[in-house]
């Protein structure tokens, strides 16, 4: 159903306004010229659906995220109507089939993914959150009843969810969580529901809240859906947690609960273990693979502007010399090998051969590199580095956080060193 709204909005919206990058692609007559937008030609790996997806993703984030980022990093404000506007266009949730979701290849949602994080992390974050590991964690592991219920008035953004998993003491070590699921004491047919989290993207406004917590009967983790607007007061709190140096355009906190009753019928039936939080964090990783190199482009695309325009020592724009040129050009090799690497595992992820460990691989390559190439090209720009109307900086702020969350990079390490050697790393 999404399908031709995805296109048609590509239409309606306008080619100005479209990034350097889509226009390169419709610029390729000549195979051979090199495209620094696109150096690989990662485009003639792309269906034309996946193309046209790319330009209505590009298109809405440019137009209409872009010119209310900087205020919103500014005031550390979450502009909710974006997951709204999302729903709309048909981006949230876009792998699912069914439910009014656009059931699109993984390589499409990546390019969804890749347009939101070159506008901003936190919108990228915000996105992530409903649509893989909310979305995705009912779609995999939920009753008809619980898809039916939520999974239609989440992909028109109506409804809005946050994922929590991560607990003040439990961070890289989420087994060893201490919430808890146990019988309401009063309320039958209800578990109970105690503990607290952190960290925690869109809990603050958050409409239904996919709680990760060990179950009485089994000391197993389970996940919960638990609903807001069905929580008795005293017993869900969302506290948010302000004055973050980097994403302040998304919105954090944390959940805590305290005896929360939740229907058992809101327990997702099957999943037990951690198996049930890292599958949702397998496509939560994969986009974030996808994201950071939208960012690390931006900062690329921002930076040549910047090194054309300045000039320095006898009228020399700064682009020309070498050592610019070389930061430049290891950032772009960067970028555009991140791509491949992304649209290799998304065509795997697809076909059902994607082993966690690629995301693991893909996951920690693009976060670390994005991070250290934005830090270096950021020097070109000298003192205006330091205002924030630059934009850069920003992605820097940003892409620390993406280094740290949903598995920190030397976590991704391990995960990769256990695989490859066979030895256990977390004991
Ligand atoms: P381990 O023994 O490795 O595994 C326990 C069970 O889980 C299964 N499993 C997976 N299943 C599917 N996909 C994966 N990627 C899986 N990884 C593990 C595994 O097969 C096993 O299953 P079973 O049936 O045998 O029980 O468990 P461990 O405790 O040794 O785990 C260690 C480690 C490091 C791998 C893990 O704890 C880890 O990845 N830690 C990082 C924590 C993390 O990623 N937290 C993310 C929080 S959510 C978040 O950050 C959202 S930010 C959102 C945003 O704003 O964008
Ligand atoms: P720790 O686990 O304390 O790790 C600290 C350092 O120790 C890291 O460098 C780590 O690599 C290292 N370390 C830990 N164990 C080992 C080891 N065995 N060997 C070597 N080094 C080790 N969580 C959610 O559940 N849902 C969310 O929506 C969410 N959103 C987030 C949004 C933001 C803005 C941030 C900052 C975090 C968010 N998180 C979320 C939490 C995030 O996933 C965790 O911060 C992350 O998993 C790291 O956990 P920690 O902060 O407790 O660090």
């Amino acid at each position: 159903m999404y399908r031709p709204i995805l296109r048609q909005s590509a239409k309606q919206l306008s080619c100005a306004a479209r990034p350097a990058a889509i226009r390169g692609y419709a610029a390729h007559t000549t195979p051979q010229q090199f495209n620094w937008e696109d150096p690989l030609n990662s485009a003639s790996l792309l269906t034309e659906e996946e193309l046209a997806i790319s330009e209505t993703a590009e298109a809405y984030c440019q137009e209409r995220m872009l010119p209310r980022v900087l205020q919103a990093y500014r005031d550390e404000h979450y502009d909710k109507k974006i997951l709204e506007e999302m729903g709309e266009l048909g981006l949230l949730g876009a792998t699912i089939k069914g439910y009014d979701c656009a059931g699109v290849s993984n390589v499409a949602s990546g390019l969804i993914t890749k347009a939101v994080e070159r506008v901003d992390s936190g919108y990228r974050s915000g996105m992530s959150v409903q649509s893989s590991l909310v979305m995705g964690g009912i779609d995999e592991f939920g009753t008809q009843e619980q898809k039916d219920k939520f999974l239609p008035k989440m992909a028109k953004g109506k409804l809005l969810g946050a994922f929590g998993l991560t607990e003040p003491n439990h961070g890289s070590d989420p087994g060893s969580m201490e919430t808890t699921a146990k019988p309401h004491p009063t309320k039958k047919g209800y578990l109970s529901l105690s503990g607290a989290k952190t960290w925690i993207t869109n809990s603050p406004i958050a409409d239904v809240l996919l709680v990760w917590a060990k179950y009485h009967e089994t000391g197993k983790i389970r996940g919960f859906l638990v609903e807001r607007s069905e929580c008795p007061p005293g017993t869900l709190e969302t506290p948010p947690i302000k004055n973050k140096n980097g994403l302040r355009a998304s919105l954090t906190g944390m959940i805590q609960l305290d005896e929360c009753p939740v229907p058992a019928a809101n327990m997702f039936p099957d999943v037990e273990g951690l198996r049930g939080p890292f599958t949702c964090l397998n496509s939560a990783r994969f986009g974030i693979a996808w994201g950071t190199i939208g960012a690390l482009e931006d900062c690329i695309a921002r930076t040549r502007t910047y090194a054309l325009e300045r000039k320095q020592f006898k009228g020399n724009p700064i682009a020309k010399y070498q050592l610019v040129q070389k930061k430049l050009a290891d950032a772009t090799t960067d970028a555009a090998f991140g791509t491949l690497a992304a649209i290799q595992v998304g065509r795997l992820k697809d076909k059902g051969e994607a082993a966690p460990e690629m995301i693991s691989m893909i996951k920690r390559q693009n976060c670390d590199r994005a991070l250290f190439n934005s830090r270096i090209l950021q020097e070109v720009f000298g003192g205006n580095a330091v205002s924030d109307e630059y934009g850069i900086g920003r992605h820097v702020a940003n892409l620390f956080v993406t280094q740290t969350y949903e598995g920190q990079s030397d976590i991704h390490s391990l995960i990769l060193g256990r695989a490859i050697t066979g030895l256990q790393a977390f004991v």
